[in-house]
Parts: structure tokens; sequence; C-alpha cells
């Protein structure tokens, strides 16, 4: 690796594609010298448990532990609980593993005992085996919601699994108490980082909730190494879930200049995919050209450490 081997290595995640690179980032960095700073937007309770889907799909990759064809949930995991909560008549749009579940009463039973999100997730990360650091980026309340056209105001998980982000997105807003913030965890980590990654997510449903955050913005300005974003598009299409259709439903430009714009002068480099190398015009700021479709862990593992060798080789 070209970045100096004592550099700090922040990546901004959500959802599977920014769990691959994460996991990725993981095997090319040292994990003292590793974090992820997770979204916690798309957090639900349901039958009485706290849901992290974004830290428990990055918490898993990361453990190796993560269902391979969903990207989120356990390998080889069973149904037989939401079985069981059908035959009772419940409805059970959202679908929790046997095992997973135990993930959820673990994390709802060490809240309601007043632990942290972020000590709570240090302490799972930690059983699983997973040695870098996996922080939520604030401990306080904070639930993405979608305003559509046919379902009126919904929540998140309401929007993307029960209705299968079918409905047409005007706006997509963030409910939060007026006293929110970034964890000093989170935040020291971001002060700290040499290179901070905003990962493939989708840009509005899980990067945009972690830069809603306030003193995240403050902290990536005064960041003192740079900060680049990896295209979540292929092809100008979203690898996986609805980032090319919500964002141009909300007039959004998915190409490179678009992501560049979107983010709103954060980044000082753009990595996208070979086959976007002719999608419009291009950013004016350093760009890197590269397979970014992750499919095996090798793949992963090429993207970061190809990620880090162009940073270190162009913009530090
Ligand atoms: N995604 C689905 O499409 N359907 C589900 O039933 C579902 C359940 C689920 C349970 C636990 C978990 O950690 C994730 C789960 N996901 C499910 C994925 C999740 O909704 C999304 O990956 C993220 O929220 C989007 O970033």
């Amino acid at each position: 690796m070209v970045l100096n081997d004592q550099a700090h290595v922040v990546a901004l995640a959500g959802g599977v594609g920014g769990a691959k690179l994460a996991y990725g980032l993981s095997k090319v960095v040292p994990p003292d010298r590793f974090t992820v700073i997770g979204n916690v937007a798309d957090d639900l309770d349901i039958f009485g448990l706290h849901v992290s889907p974004d830290l428990d799909t990055v918490m898993y990759t990361l453990a190796g532990l993560n269902n391979p064809v969903m990207g989120w949930g356990l390998d080889g995991d069973t149904r037989q609980m939401i079985e069981m909560m059908g035959r009772y008549g419940e409805d059970v749009w959202f679908g929790l593993g046997d095992r997973d579940v135990a993930t959820h009463l673990l994390r709802t039973q060490w809240l309601r005992e007043g632990q942290r999100l972020t000590e709570v997730t240090a302490r799972l990360c930690t059983a699983l085996g997973v040695a870098c650091r996996l922080l939520p980026v604030t401990d306080d309340p904070l639930a993405t919601m979608v305003d559509t056209v046919e379902k009126g105001t919904l929540a998140f998980q309401e929007y993307f699994v029960r209705e299968r982000w079918q409905p047409t997105v005007r706006r997509v807003w963030f409910r939060h108490d007026v006293q929110f913030g970034i964890t000093p965890e989170a935040k020291d980590a971001l002060h700290r980082a040499d290179l901070i990654v905003f990962c493939p997510s989708n840009p509005v449903l899980s990067i945009a909730p972690l830069l809603e955050v306030p003193g995240v913005h403050e902290a990536l300005r005064a960041r003192r190494g740079p900060c680049v974003a990896v295209s979540p598009f292929v092809g100008g299409k979203a690898v996986k879930g609805p980032a090319e259709k919500l964002m141009k439903e909300m007039g959004l430009d998915i190409s490179p200049q678009g992501l560049v714009r979107y983010y709103e002068g954060l980044l000082d480099g753009l990595v996208i995919d070979v086959r976007d190398r002719e999608a419009g015009p291009m950013p004016d700021l350093p760009l890197f050209e590269t397979q970014t479709l992750m499919v095996t862990d090798d793949d992963k593992i090429r993207l970061a450490g190809d990620v880090i060798t162009w940073v270190g080789s162009t913009l530090t």
C-alpha cells in the first residue's frame, strides 16, 4: 500500500455495497487504523426489538457471516420465528432470521440497560471477532422518512422492504430530536483520519443520513487528509437497490459530475467504474477508473487496495 503504513482510514458506509467495500478495506488496512462509521437512520423497532440493519450488514460482512446472496442477514439462517409470527396472524413484511434475532435481543436489552448504541455495537463486534471499529454515527434517534406520491409518507423500511421501493419518491427527509449529534468516537475518528472513503452506498438513503448528523459536515470540512467517494453506479445503473430509480425521481443527476455535486464540495477525488468513463461531462477533480463491481471477496479486496494505492500516489 502506497498510503503510509500509519495512516488512519475511515469509511462511511450503509447497506450492502458499503459493507462490501468496508470488508475489502478491512483486509488491506490494519484493524487499529481502520474505522467504519455506519448509518443508523434505517433502524426500526419491530416486535419489541431494536434492529439496526445497516450496522448489522456491515458487522456480519466484516465478520464473514453475512448471507452472500442477499448481502444482509446471516448465512444459513432460518425463518422459524417469523413463520410462527405469521401463524399468529402478524403481518411479517420485515424478515428476521432466527439467529439474527439474537443480535436484536441483546442490542435491545443492552440499550434498555442504558448502554449507548456505540457501546452495544462494539460488544457485538468484539464477540463476532471484528477487529476494526464499527461506529454508529450517532447514539441519538434518527429516522429516514420518504414522502411518496402513491403511499404518502413512509418510514424507511416501509418504503424499502414493505413497498419494495416501488412508490415514486418526492422527497427524503430525516426525523430527529432537536438535540442530536455525532458521537465523540465518530468525531474523533473523522478528525484523525488520513483518508475518508464514502463507500458505494446509496447516496440519498445511506450517505446523506450520515452527513445530516450535526458535527459530521464540520469534521469533514476540517479533514486533514483526502476524502474520496466510490460511485455506487456501474454503467449508469445501481448495482442493487433503488439508488438510480429514486435519484431520478428526485431530479438528481446520477452521472459522476452529479455525484460530485450531490456531495457538495466534500470530495477530493472520485472512483468510477470503467463502464462510466463516457457517462457525460466529467467532474473537475481527480478521477480513478477501475472495475468497481464487487462480486467475490477478491473483488472487494482488489478494489480497496486499488483505491488506497491511487489515493497514495495521486492525492497525498
Ligand atoms: N431487506 C429486505 O429486502 N427484506 C427484509 O425482510 C429485510 C430484513 C432485514 C432484517 C435485518 C437486517 O439487518 C436487514 C434486513 N433487510 C431486509 C435489509 C435492509 O432492509 C436493507 O439492507 C437496509 O436497510 C438498506 O440499507
